[in-house]
């Protein structure tokens, strides 16, 4: 699928992968493994503007998950991903693959919205695996609390086939049941309906099981403690307007992230980093 690239793009190819970022929110919008399907989805509806969110890819959510608590005006899931990062470096990796870094750094704009002072990187290295590691310093004098999430849409050839593992016994906050806190299951995860769950105090490796397109798709991570999965299913893909009403069969949402219970506590000069290691099997 051939992106629209009105805003600054960077495009990493390798003999292993091809991926496209916008600087826009650094927003990683393809990662397209050799002889894979894509395996990040992409809204055919998304828009690609300043300042707007992307739908699909991987966006990243900072400083705060969802909608802002006691800032009703504020944009759901933070600032980071509409606003414009630089480009820091493309290091060449000792496997001769390149690795993306893009910074974003606090500004009087931010502080308006957000009174601290922060600088975010971000690194992709996109091969036969897709490493993403979200670095948060504290650059100010005060400590302060934030939630992260690399909100990661993953292309899968039909949800009503799909399972997903990794997750048995987890408590979850059900977003689509009043937040009310329930326990996962045993059996692998399959999705009936609008499903959207914040899995708490989980480390773990999730796998998504796409029969229809015959693979797994592996997500890992370090410094996470929380993992969000989500499908809008019909009445919410209808609703949202960046999201084609018939899209939400192909996708699922495996979010690596630090919300919630586990909004990390950063002091001055303090650094925390948080890694996704995705790979197709
Ligand atoms: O991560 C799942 C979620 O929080 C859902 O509640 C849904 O709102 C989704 O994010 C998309 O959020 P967005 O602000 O991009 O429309």
């Amino acid at each position: 699928m051939s992106l629209p690239t009105p805003l600054p793009t960077i495009t990493l190819t390798n003999p292993d992968a091809e991926s496209l970022v916008y600087l826009n929110g650094a927003h990683l919008a393809r990662w397209h493994p050799t002889g894979q399907n894509d395996v990040l989805f992409m809204s055919a509806a998304s828009n690609f503007a300043a300042g707007k969110a992307i739908r699909g890819g991987v966006p990243i959510i900072f400083p705060w998950f969802g909608a802002r608590e006691g800032y009703p005006q504020s944009p759901a899931h933070g600032f980071a991903r509409t606003m414009p990062w630089n480009v820091i470096n493309c290091d060449k990796r000792p496997d001769g693959a390149c690795a993306l870094t893009l910074e974003l750094v606090s500004s009087n704009l931010t502080r308006e919205t957000w009174p601290y002072d922060f600088a975010l990187r971000f690194t992709i290295a996109a091969e036969k695996t897709l490493t993403m590691t979200l670095t948060v310093t504290n650059t100010g004098a005060v400590p302060f609390r934030f939630e992260e999430a690399l909100h990661t849409y993953l292309a899968i050839g039909d949800i009503r086939n799909a399972s997903i593992t990794g997750l048995a016994g987890v408590t979850y906050i059900d977003k689509v049941d009043g937040f009310k806190r329930k326990q996962q299951g045993p059996e692998p995860i399959v999705i009936t309906g609008e499903t959207d769950r914040v899995y708490l105090a989980t480390q773990a490796e999730c796998t998504v099981n796409d029969p229809v397109w015959g693979r797994k798709i592996v997500v890992a991570k370090e410094n996470s403690d929380a993992t969000v999965v989500w499908n809008p299913w019909i009445a919410k893909a209808k609703a949202m307007g960046d999201f084609g009403d018939d899209e939400w069969p192909g996708m699922v949402c495996v979010e690596t992230c630090n919300v919630a219970d586990h909004a990390v506590t950063l002091e001055p000069g303090k650094t925390h980093a948080m890694t996704a290691r995705i790979e197709v099997r």
